[in-house]
């Protein structure tokens, strides 16, 4: 769904945050952070969370709260520096971020996503829409621009940057919740160019070069991210991340990356998925 320009629009926004507006300072604020309508800026978005939260915009406030040191302010430089992945398969290329968010960020994604999770949709390449499909019978939520806020443009940063793509290139980022039984069965991230629904979106945005998982939670059995090649079986601790690459390095796809999430034995998983592409969309 394309978010309503109106809701986006700098001067309108501007116009109501002069009136004393917070959730326009708000917005003005995630818009800076992502560089939406107006050059990316990390300082001014930061001044227009502060400025949200002294009019009173309770979110920003909690925002604040969550990612501000002991001086009271938010360190842009330290949300964006990752630590270092760890290679666990050379071939395909898969990576593990340990400790890549702290528990309290993943409790507030989790919290942001949980009465918004519906049942999950593969992609029709036919009709170009989504659609129920037993391959995926978890729940699942896409995060669009209305519903983004400064910690998850902080962490879609992170994640960018850990990858080495560009923040533009990042799909609405997604959170999946699986419960026992439930499961995201084999597949592939890629979009095949031989599938004629699949060529017009790889040209227009380019291939999904690699997906980052960041398991929001730990307290359940099985669930374990799977991936054929190798017969290779990973579990994070709540706040690791895993990364892979769906192309090799000289761009081809990398069948080799067909995975399934696989259902949970006891508990409910959750976890944020992120499909990179390698450039912003078109217009
Ligand atoms: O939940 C998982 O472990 C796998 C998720 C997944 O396959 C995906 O997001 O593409």
């Amino acid at each position: 769904m394309s978010p309503d320009p109106l809701a986006f629009d700098l001067a309108t926004l501007t116009r109501r945050l002069d009136a004393g507006d917070g959730a326009a300072a708000h917005r003005l604020a995630v818009m800076a952070a992502m560089g939406l309508g107006r050059p990316q800026d990390w300082t001014a978005a930061l001044d227009l969370l502060d400025r949200a939260s002294a009019l009173g915009f309770a979110p920003a406030t909690a925002q604040i709260a969550l990612l501000a040191g002991p001086s009271g302010r938010i360190d842009p430089d330290l949300w964006l520096t990752a630590p270092r992945p760890r290679p666990i398969s050379d071939s395909p290329a898969i990576l593990a971020v340990d400790g890549f968010l702290p528990e309290s960020v993943c409790d507030w994604l989790r919290n942001q996503a949980a009465d918004r999770v519906e049942p999950a949709l593969v992609y029709d390449p036919v009709t170009g829409e989504g659609r129920r499909d037993t391959v995926r019978t978890n729940a699942a939520t896409q995060i669009g621009p209305e519903q983004t806020d400064l910690v998850l443009a902080l962490v879609r940063e992170r994640i960018a940057r850990t990858a080495g793509l560009p923040v533009p290139g990042l799909e609405w980022t997604q959170v999946l919740h699986y419960a026992v039984g439930q499961t995201f069965d084999w597949h592939v991230d890629w979009l095949d160019p031989s599938v004629p629904g699949h060529r017009d979106d790889l040209t227009a945005r380019g291939q999904r070069i690699a997906t980052l998982l960041v398991f929001l939670n730990d307290d359940f059995e099985g669930g374990e991210t799977a991936f054929e090649a190798g017969g290779l079986r990973h579990r994070g601790r709540k706040g690791d991340a895993l990364l892979w690459a769906n192309t090799r390095p000289d761009g081809a796809i990398d069948r080799r990356t067909r995975h399934a999430g696989l259902p949970p034995t006891r508990g409910e998983k959750w976890v944020l998925s992120q499909w990179l592409r390698g450039w912003a969309p078109r217009g």
